[in-house]
């Protein structure tokens, strides 16, 4: 898997989210909680029927929110369902839903001491979020959390594909520019500084 490393604790990846064995990897649902496609689908067909048994007792999640359940024959420990807020132009308070959406799953993590989790790029497919506006507040909620708590230790963004993978890296540098300044920006690929 290729990598960005800046932030030891806050990694960008690129790869499946169902072969994590992390603490927790995040599911990026719908409200109903039973299933569809794209990561949703994925993580139900691997986890196996039980997953979907579990979260027919849940009676749903509201978009922002987040719901935890068990992973069954994933390699992770539990999964932790969120829905994001599907693209309606972002007038609509899309941004705000989603960073909820980081935020919950997080502090839902932390209450378990979750020490590693993965997060999916919510609302990026079928809902159909513009991935640079998703990224950037990806990087941004999970880094602060980050920095406000110890636990979960580790989290890495999960890109399932170059196109997004290419935005998630963009976003990351542009918030240690931010954070650092233009004289510690870098990536893995083409690094011309040195860790901040
Ligand atoms: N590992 C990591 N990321 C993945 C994987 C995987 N195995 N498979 C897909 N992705 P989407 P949404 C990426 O559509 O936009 C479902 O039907 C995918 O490439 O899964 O939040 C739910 O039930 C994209 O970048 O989720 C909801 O109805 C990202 O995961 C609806 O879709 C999210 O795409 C939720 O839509």
């Amino acid at each position: 898997m290729a990598e960005t490393s800046e932030n030891p604790r806050l990694q960008v990846i690129q790869g499946d989210i169902t072969r994590l064995a992390v603490d927790a990897i995040v599911n990026a649902a719908n409200p109903t909680l039973l299933g569809g496609g794209g990561v949703d689908g994925a993580i139900h067909r691997a986890a196996g029927p039980e997953l979907l048994a579990e979260c027919r007792t849940l009676g749903g999640c509201p978009t922002g929110e987040a719901r935890m359940t068990g992973a069954y024959r994933l390699p992770a420990k539990y999964v932790i369902h969120t829905v994001g807020p599907v693209w309606h132009g972002g007038d609509q308070g899309e941004a705000e839903l989603l960073a909820a959406c980081y935020r919950n799953s997080l502090a839902l993590a932390r209450r378990h001491e979750v020490r590693s989790i993965a997060f999916p790029a919510i609302s990026c497919g079928v809902y159909g979020y513009p991935v640079d506006e998703a990224a950037r507040i990806a990087v941004r909620e999970t880094g602060r959390f980050l920095a406000a708590h110890d636990l979960p230790a580790q989290v890495l963004l999960v890109c399932f594909g170059a196109e997004v993978y290419r935005s998630y890296q963009e976003a990351y540098r542009e918030t240690y520019r931010e954070t650092y300044g233009e004289a510690h920006q870098g990536t893995t690929e083409g690094r011309e500084t040195g860790r901040p």
